[in-house]
């Protein structure tokens, strides 16, 4: 009867075109929960309506386990399926806390235990980070470069001092902390990754508390890759000049 109190997580993880890696994601993310007695695991697929049979293979392991859920978007973007993903979660799935996570592996199931030991210490937000020590970072070095410039351009236009990632999309954080940010404050319709680091943004500008823990980034092995760089980096320089002469716009980006 203990498990009444369990607080239930649901890891939201977006996808398009992930056949390759899903059904083993799904698994390795559910055997986390041994090690996490205090909270109930639950995976969100959120899914832009892939064409390679990613639909397909994650209703069928919906159908067998229910812990495991499937949310066609239908609409591409990487936003649209994290920020829909949430909400279905906190609507649908009754999550107290979610877990944002790529489907491709780059993120490491093992450092959910660390996530949730500092939910459980109490913080509203916890942040997955290639900057801190312990952490482990096996991408190339031209990827590396991308990553360091990018952070270092959010977090000196925003001034943020208490967290060193901003742009990796693994990360921990109550459902009452989502619910507190304005969906009109964050680019979820964009389909640039932009989504990622504006929402962590705004986030702590609820006054939310944050830590960071170190986590392992895998370089992708397996599918391909959906990330536009220039894009990337022309929203990212855009929110960043934005945000530093105080222009706000409804979809912040
Ligand atoms: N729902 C949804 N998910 C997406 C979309 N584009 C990318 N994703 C997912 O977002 C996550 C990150 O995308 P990736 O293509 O791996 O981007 P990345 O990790 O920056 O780039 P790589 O290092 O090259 O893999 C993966 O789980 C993708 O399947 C999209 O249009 N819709
Ligand atoms: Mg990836």
């Amino acid at each position: 009867m203990t498990s009444n109190h369990r607080r239930r997580v649901v890891v939201v993880t977006p996808t398009y075109d992930e056949r390759e890696t899903i059904a083993d994601l799904i698994d390795a993310v559910l055997a986390e929960q041994d090690r996490v007695d205090a909270f109930e695991l639950y995976v969100l697929v959120a899914d832009s309506h892939s064409q390679d049979g990613t639909l397909s293979i994650v209703d069928g392991l919906a159908a067998q386990n229910p812990r495991v859920h499937l949310l066609d978007v239908h609409e591409r973007g990487i936003g649209i399926g994290l920020f829909r993903g949430f909400q279905y979660a906190i609507d649908d799935l009754g999550a107290d806390v979610l877990i944002e996570m790529d489907a491709d592996f780059q993120h490491n199931p093992g450092d959910i235990p660390h996530f949730l030991q500092k939910i459980g210490e109490g913080y509203d937000v916890v942040v997955g980070s290639r900057f801190v020590d312990g952490s482990v970072n096996e991408m190339p070095l031209h990827r590396k470069a991308l990553s360091v410039g990018a952070n270092q351009v959010v977090r000196s236009a925003l001034g943020l001092k208490n967290v060193t990632e901003i742009t990796t999309s693994y990360r921990a954080f109550t459902s009452e902390t989502f619910l507190k940010v304005d969906p009109d404050s964050v680019p979820w319709q964009e389909k640039s990754f932009i989504f990622v680091p504006v929402f962590l943004v705004r986030m702590l500008e609820t006054g939310a508390s944050a830590t960071e823990i170190p986590m392992t980034m895998h370089p992708r092995v397996r599918g391909y890759s959906k990330m536009i760089y220039w894009r990337y980096m022309r929203d990212i320089l855009s929110f960043s000049l934005k945000s530093r002469l105080g222009i706000s716009s409804k979809h912040a980006g």
